[in-house]
């Protein structure tokens, strides 16, 4: 293994593609993960036939053997507030706990563009949305497990859209609803991820500050290449940097994540951390299909520098 790429791939990858899902659809990809009661779930991102979006769990004891419900879980809205800007689909959920309260933050797409869309479950059951947080040309929206002095908080990834740069923010609201302070947190750099850069991961308390994963993206005369860095944000004041990966530590390898609809793309929007310090991280491929890499998290941790 080189040791700047922690993340080894499960042999058997990829563990979800669209033949494992009970209904007609194009590509399964991009999926937020939980352990809840014991089961380890994936939410997924289902593309159908007509290439909209909408989002469907994933259940399984072992954590690579799932089990896809037969139903979608989270579909595009027809309430009048939400329809015009869910019509084209729900896309690349992400799951934050707060308190007693799974958080899914998702990007809602329709004719204006994406925007982030906030909704919360108690048993992953019930749904209920709760705010449409940003204009368009925004999306990868994580909230923080807890308040930062008193407010939610949310890094999100305005821009980026139609060929512009596109930096890594974070913002802050006292009811999930109306957000500011806003302030940028990475900005895009020449180097591996220049173009785009989005947070890809729920933010993970450690001693070293809040652990999350983002990606880069590189433009490259055959296209876009999606890789993955690592960042601790400050534990008090989460708008610092305190530690980061200079290189990416994850990218495109393997087959399925070399081709597919979209080639190139590994997108992480879920990780579990197990209880001997492994992470596992699920990953969309090529927009096409769902694999698995497990890396320890005080290696990635080692490889985060305190400089930025
Ligand atoms: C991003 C998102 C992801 C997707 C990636 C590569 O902008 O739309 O859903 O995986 O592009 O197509």
């Amino acid at each position: 293994m080189n040791k700047l790429y922690p993340f080894k791939r499960y042999e058997k990858n990829p563990i979800l593609c669209s033949d494992d899902v009970p209904y007609p659809c194009n590509t399964v990809f991009n999926a937020a993960a939980y352990k809840f009661q014991n089961q380890y779930l994936l939410l997924l991102r289902i593309e159908d036939l007509k290439g909209h979006s909408h989002l469907t769990l994933a259940h399984s004891d072992d954590g690579y053997q799932f089990k896809v419900d037969s139903q979608p879980w989270i579909t595009p809205s027809d309430d009048p507030y939400y329809e015009p800007y869910e019509r084209f689909g729900v896309e690349d959920p992400r799951i934050t706990l707060i308190e007693d309260t799974y958080y899914i933050t998702y990007t809602a797409y329709g004719p204006f563009g994406p925007r982030v869309g906030i909704g919360s479950t108690k048993d992953f059951v019930s749904f209920e949305r709760i705010s449409l947080a940003t204009e368009v040309d925004n999306k990868d929206a994580i909230l923080f497990p807890e308040k930062i002095d008193g407010s939610y908080a949310m890094i999100d990834r305005p821009g980026g859209m139609g060929g512009q740069m596109g930096a890594i923010w974070i913002t802050y609201s006292k009811d999930l609803i109306h957000w500011g302070r806003a302030r940028a947190i990475l900005g895009p750099a020449p180097g591996w991820g220049p173009s785009k850069l989005g947070i890809s991961t729920p933010p993970l308390k450690t001693d070293r500050g809040w652990f999350t994963l983002y990606h880069g993206v590189r433009e490259t005369a055959s296209g876009r290449l999606y890789r993955i860095g690592a960042m601790l944000l400050d534990l008090t004041d989460p708008s610092r940097i305190s530690g980061y990966t200079e290189h990416f530590i994850f990218g495109p390898e393997e087959l399925y994540e070399r081709t597919g609809d979209v080639p190139n793309v590994v997108f992480p929007c879920g990780i579990i951390l197990e209880s001997d310090g492994t992470l596992k991280m699920y990953y969309g491929a090529a927009d096409t299909c769902i694999a698995v890499a497990e890396a320890k998290l005080d290696h990635i941790l080692k490889l985060c520098s305190n400089r930025i």
